[in-house]
């Protein structure tokens, strides 16, 4: 591809900039000024890119994506942005130049923690792929200023710090000026002559910050606005005049709180009320302030559906939805009914999770106390929908009490977000599926062609060509570079399944990033790995339902097995874990020392540290995730059947050429449907499998009392381990009335085999890398591009800008 600008060019800015504002020359520039200077370079590219983009855009009135999502886990942006401008290449040889390595630069951005999982890096993902794809997407999220926690260890168990991530290595995100808008809360509405009057409310300022994303090859670039919160300044005059500073702090305070964490706790009513506001105001800003530029621009709402989509990424900006109604209806004249209308061509919707206690429920009575207008008109969707089950001649009443919106006083956000959505879509076939004729099954019957599927997809430029740099160099030399225009060009690696010299590529890549991923272990934990023994991965958020349980269990059993048996002729292992577990939440907890205490307890016995090293790296996020996925052999993808949405790390390890070692569910059933059953090993119940299960004590009882390995395992956690006794963990998996919810030990035969013929298989050299590249090769799938081109086609109905 084309770099936006020379390199002659690129050293001019760059030497300018240097000697404008420290008075240096490139060669003697320090490592922060020269990235201060790329930083300052890219930041003025992708504003004038962006200014010309929607210039184009606008003539061509092209429809505004609007994804609305709580969390855009962006991951450090310079690397991307220079990748997707073509400047990388240039851009590095210039810092070699200058006596450093390209990484070091790179590695002074901060690492942005605005999500926790999955979700929020799909939404990044995403803000990479509209731009490739010339689509004018545009992203709406909070600035918060701490990010999502940061993780350390003490004696085992997971600490947590704040993440004041928003320092000056965040060089892209900058004040859009006069970008502000007044969202209210609080107040009451009163009835004065006939009239309804919104009255004692509060005003806070939304001010707008953004973000540019570049797409690559392409003249897109997407914008991620993020609010910040500011208290009004029509401050409490009365306050002031008494001398009642403190008053004063605390009211700003307490509005400046909305965008001060991500996720604060909501096990208490004030972080319920807080997590309420969140949600109010970035949706109430972005509501208002885009249907205000719709509305200039073509003088009528009439036509909103047709220029402008809403997109909520999972529930948590479901109130757009009765926002967007009140405000056509408050502040352009709408009447309800077209209004609603609107709302309904406008909106859609993403489902990322089917567990029940991840399903957002409020209560009816937070609403009225703090947003009552969004509360009426809550009320008012809730009637019309009644109206509608009424009217349609195939209800079924038992339906007909999953799908209500308002019920037991609760306000149940997924089913407002399917009734008034234009589509509905899961994130993997099978979660579709699921979807359709399980958890929304009511809706699914009443309006069959709203539900959906589009499986996720990943910026695999990221995740090979930036963070596998020499395999990606080894596909290039092979199949040429196409494919990172058109991933779907991957394929062609499959005719050269024999191919001595690309193997031999594909071995020294993955072998130089486990040398490069044992040295940051050594950095973060004390820990070296050996580059020679298989590495075996495991990053993901800690669930239960994601079973990483399962996977210590594997460990356990082959721990004992080696102590039963040391002359057992078997190539070495590293377990690698990284996962944060949410603050509050015990079990996962319990699990993450159960792991940091095993690898200490290995690590010193000395009959098996040559042949297992288990590591949990702590502070699991992207950067680390670009250094941990590389190195893999193996992909652990063993959630129970059903639980996980999708997965994306899983498609994210598969581009890399690690094995997946899975379950079938989310996303792993497309991954065994594109590499087949020779090159992927697929263990466990499935679906239906665990849905026929009737007595799930005594099925886990079975399986313990049946298994004497398994037995074993869990007599081992009730031992010592280190210092520590798990017994509380072994109860968990076989007492009690509702044992081991999650099924591990009726998966865990299985398990067991499959992980042991995936080990057979990886000491065959050559056989196992041919799986390899067999996974590499039909990796293309689950890019990005593809995800949005089916968004933008099925759901959406958005074109791209012309150039
Ligand atoms: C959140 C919670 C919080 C309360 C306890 C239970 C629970 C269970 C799940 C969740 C996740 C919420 C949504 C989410 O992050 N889903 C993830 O979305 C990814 C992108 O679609 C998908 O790949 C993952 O499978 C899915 O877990």
């Amino acid at each position: 591809m084309k770099a936006v600008i020379d390199k002659e060019n690129l050293l001019d800015i760059l030497s300018s900039f240097l000697y404008e504002n420290y008075g240096v020359k490139l060669k003697d520039a320090t490592k922060m000024q020269l990235y201060n200077a790329f930083c300052y370079v890219i930041r003025s590219i992708l504003k004038n890119k962006y200014h010309d983009f929607i210039l184009e855009a606008s003539k061509q009135e092209s429809k505004r994506i609007c994804y609305l999502s709580m969390e855009f886990l962006v991951g450090k942006t310079l690397k991307n942005n220079m990748f997707n401008l073509g400047l990388y290449d240039m851009a590095s040889d210039i810092i070699k130049d200058c006596s450093f390595e390209p990484d070091e630069i790179f590695s002074l951005e901060r690492d942005p923690s605005l999500g926790n999982g999955g979700l929020g890096r799909l939404a990044a993902a995403y803000m990479d792929a509209l731009a490739s794809s010339d689509y004018r997407g545009e992203g709406y999220s909070i600035l918060y200023e701490y990010g999502f926690l940061r993780q350390y260890f003490r004696d085992g168990e997971q600490r947590e710090l704040p993440d004041r991530w928003l320092d000056s290595s965040i060089y892209n995100i900058t004040r859009a000026d006069e970008k502000s808008v007044i969202v209210k809360i609080g107040g009451n509405i009163v009835n004065s002559d006939g009239n309804n009057k919104y009255d004692n409310y509060t005003e806070i300022i939304a001010q707008a910050y953004d973000m540019y994303i570049s797409g690559y090859d392409s003249h897109g670039v997407s914008r991620l606005r993020l609010w910040k919160c500011a208290s009004n300044s029509n401050f409490d005059m009365d306050a002031m005049l008494k001398g009642d500073f403190n008053e004063l702090i605390s009211q700003r305070g307490e509005s400046e709180l909305i965008s001060m964490f991500l996720y604060p706790p909501d096990n208490t009513r004030e972080g319920k009320i807080l997590r309420l506001m969140q949600q109010y105001f970035f949706v109430s800003a972005t509501v208002q302030q885009v249907v205000a530029e719709h509305y200039k621009l073509y003088r009528t709402i009439d036509n909103l559906p047709e220029k402008v989509a809403f997109h909520i990424n999972d529930t948590h900006p479901a109130i757009c939805i009765p926002e967007l109604i009140r405000v056509l209806s408050e502040d352009y004249g709408a009447d309800f009914d077209t209004a609603l209308k609107l709302t309904k061509e406008c909106v859609s919707y993403t489902n990322h999770t089917v567990m029940p206690e991840a399903l957002e429920c409020w209560e009816e009575k937070l609403f009225i106390e703090y947003i009552p207008r969004v509360y009426d008109v809550i009320c008012e969707i809730n009637k019309r929908q009644t109206k509608d089950i009424y009217k349609c001649s195939t209800r079924e009443w038992n339906n007909v009490q999953s799908i209500g919106i308002i019920c037991d006083g609760n306000i149940r956000m997924a089913n407002m977000s399917v009734y008034c959505s234009r589509k509905v879509n899961g994130v993997s076939a099978l979660h579709s599926d699921i979807l359709k004729n399980e958890l929304f099954s009511g809706f699914y019957n009443y309006t069959p062609e709203k539900f959906t599927n589009v499986t996720n997809g990943i910026t695999y430029r990221r995740w090979l060509c930036q963070a596998n740099s020499k395999l990606a160099l080894a596909i290039d030399n092979c199949i040429g570079d196409g494919y990172k225009k058109y991933p779907q060009e991957m394929l062609n690696l499959s005719k050269h399944l024999n191919d001595k010299s690309l193997i031999d590529d594909i071995r020294d890549a993955r072998h130089f990033n486990k040398v490069r991923l044992s040295d940051i272990s050594k950095k973060l934990t004390g820990i070296s790995l050996d580059p020679s023994s298989m590495y075996d991965v495991q990053v993901k958020r800690l669930h239960e339902y994601k079973r990483q349980l399962l996977n210590v269990m594997k460990i356990i059993c082959y721990y004992l097995e080696i102590k039963n048996n040391p002359s057992l002729d078997i190539m070495p292992k590293t377990f690698i874990f990284a996962a944060k577990s949410a603050p509050s939440y015990y079990h996962a907890k319990r699990i993450i020392k159960l792991i940091n205490k095993l690898s200490e307890m290995i690590s010193r016995d000395v009959a098996v540290r040559e042949l297992i090293n288990v590591v949990f790296l702590p502070d699991y996020n992207v950067w680390l995730a670009e250094n941990i996925i590389p190195a893999a052999d193996i992909s652990e993808q063993i959630s129970l059947a059903g639980k996980e949405a999708s997965g994306t790390g899983n498609m994210k390890l598969m581009l890399n050429g690690a094995i997946t070692l899975g379950t079938y569910d989310g996303a792993n059933v497309e991954i065994s449907e594109l590499v087949g059953e020779d090159n992927i090993y697929i263990f466990g119940m499935r679906v239906d499998d665990v849905s026929k299960i009737k007595d799930r004590r005594q099925t886990v009882l079975n399986s313990i009392e049946s298994n004497t390995r398994l037995s074993q395992v869990i007599e081992f956690l009730r031992g010592d381990i280190c210092g520590e006794n798990f017994s509380d963990i072994a109860d968990y998996l076989s007492e009690g009335e509702y044992p081991d919810p999650y099924f591990c030990t009726v998966d865990f035969d299985s398990y067991i085999n499959a992980f042991r013929a995936l080990s057979t298989d990886y000491r065959d050299t050559k056989k196992f890398f041919a799986k390899v590249l067999s996974n590499i090769a039909r990796s293309g799938y689950f890019a990005a591009d593809r995800a949005i081109a089916e968004y933008a086609d099925n759901i959406w109905g958005a074109d791209r800008v012309e150039f």
